[in-house]
C-alpha cells in the first residue's frame, strides 16, 4: 500500500508533463477539478497517507507536494496561454474605425455675466479705453473718500459697505477706486474701462451681496457732456442695436456734477410700451456725468486744465435686459438648466 502510494505519485509526476494541454477555459477547469477538486487524483491520493510506514512518510509528502505544486504551475501556464490566445483572437477580430468623431467631451460655456462683461469691455476697448483692474478689499480712501463723498453721506453707512473688522479696509461697493488708482498712476489724458465684482450688505432677497459693474471715465483737454453723451449713444447702439434711442435725466452723485442717469430705449418693445418698462418705452441703464473738481484735484489733476466724463453700470441689469431674464437671482445660483440657455 506505502510503496503503492510512492509509486502512485511517482506515475503521476511523469505523466504530468505530457498531459494534454486544455484548448479553451472550460477543458482548463474541468482538468483542475479532475486532479485537484475535492474528490480528484490528488485528493484521493493523499487519503492514502496515514497508511504509509513512518519512515517513507517524509518522501511520500514531499512528493504529494511536488506532484500537487506541478500540477498547479501546469495549470497557471495554461490558463496565461489560454487567455492570451482570447485577447489575441479579439484583437483581430475586432474592427476599429479611427475615422469615427470622438466623444463630446461636454464642453463649458461662459457665464452671462462674464459674456455680457466682455461684450462692453470689447466695445469700450475699441473707442480706445484701456481696460483695469484693482483690490476688491479697498481702503476708506480708494472708495470713498478720494471720491468726494462727505463723511456723514448715506452710502458710507454700515448697512451698505462691508467693513473688514482685523484690518481696517472694506469690500469695495463699487469699481471707483479703480478709477482713482487709475487716474494717479497715470494721468490725463486717460480713458479707462473698469470692471469688476462689488459689495453691498443689503439684506434684502432680491439683491446679491456681489454683483457686477463696469465703470469708464475719460480725461482729457476740453472734455463736454457732449463727449459723454456721443460716448454712450455708441456703446448702446453696440450693445442692444442701432435703433436703440437714449435720453439723459439729471441726477445725483457725489463724485460728479451734473449728473445724470441714463435710459435707453425699451429694449422689449422697442419703445412702444411693455410690462418690462412699465408701459413708459424706457429703460434705466447707468449713471453718469462730469468728474467733480474734488475728485480731479484728489488725484493731483488740476481740473482748470483738465475736465473729464464718468460712467458706471451694473452688469445685472445690463444681462437681463439683454436676454430678457426677469429675476437677477438666476445670475447666482448655478442651476443648470438655466446656464446652459445661453
Ligand atoms: C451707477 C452710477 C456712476 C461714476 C459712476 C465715476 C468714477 C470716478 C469719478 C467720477 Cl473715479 N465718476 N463713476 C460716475 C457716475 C455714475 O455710476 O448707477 N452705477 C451703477
Amino acid at each position: 500500500m506505502a510503496a503503492n502510494l510512492i509509486d502512485s505519485l511517482l506515475e503521476l509526476k511523469v505523466q504530468v508533463p505530457s498531459l494534454p494541454e486544455p484548448a479553451d477555459e472550460k477543458e482548463l477547469d474541468a482538468l483542475r477539478v479532475k486532479y485537484l477538486g475535492k474528490k480528484g487524483i490528488v485528493s484521493l491520493l493523499s487519503q492514502g497517507m496515514p497508511s504509509v510506514p513512518k519512515e517513507q512518510k517524509p518522501e511520500a509528502g514531499k512528493l504529494l507536494q511536488e506532484v500537487r505544486t506541478g500540477i498547479e504551475q501546469m495549470l497557471e501556464r495554461a490558463r496565461v496561454k489560454i487567455r492570451r490566445e482570447k485577447i489575441q483572437r479579439e484583437i483581430e477580430q475586432e474592427f476599429f474605425d479611427i475615422s469615427l468623431p470622438g466623444a463630446n467631451p461636454g464642453f463649458g460655456a461662459r457665464h452671462p455675466i462674464s459674456a455680457v462683461m466682455e461684450e462692453i469691455v470689447d466695445i469700450f476697448t475699441g473707442m480706445g479705453f484701456q481696460v483695469e483692474e484693482g483690490p476688491e478689499a479697498e481702503s476708506d480712501y480708494y472708495n470713498f473718500e478720494g471720491l468726494n463723498f462727505p463723511p456723514e453721506h448715506p452710502a458710507r453707512d454700515m448697512q451698505d459697505t462691508f467693513h473688514l473688522t482685523e484690518i481696517e479696509m472694506l469690500l469695495r461697493t463699487h469699481t471707483s477706486p479703480v478709477q482713482v488708482r487709475a487716474m494717479e498712476k497715470y494721468g490725463p489724458p486717460l480713458s479707462v474701462i473698469a470692471p469688476g465684482k462689488v459689495y453691498r450688505c443689503d439684506a434684502d432677497i432680491t439683491h446679491s451681496p456681489m454683483f457686477h459693474q463696469i465703470e469708464g471715465f475719460t480725461i482729457d483737454k476740453k472734455v463736454t457732456m457732449g463727449d459723454l453723451k456721443g460716448t454712450l449713444q455708441t456703446f448702446i447702439r453696440r450693445l442692444y442695436g442701432a435703433d436703440t434711442k437714449i435720453r439723459l435725466r439729471p441726477s445725483f452723485f457725489p463724485f460728479v456734477e451734473p449728473g445724470a442717469e441714463m435710459d435707453v430705449s425699451c429694449v422689449i418693445c422697442g419703445g412702444k410700451g411693455c410690462r418690462v418698462c412699465k408701459h413708459t418705452g424706457w429703460l434705466e441703464i447707468l449713471g453718469a456725468g462730469m468728474i467733480h473738481p474734488n475728485v480731479m484735484k484728489s488725484s493731483n489733476i488740476d481740473p482748470e486744465v483738465w475736465s473729464g466724463f464718468a460712467f458706471g453700470m451694473g452688469i445685472e441689469r445690463v444681462a437681463m435686459l439683454k436676454y430678457g431674464v426677469d429675476d437677477i437671482r438666476l445670475f447666482f445660483e448655478n442651476d443648470m438648466r438655466f446656464l446652459r440657455q445661453f
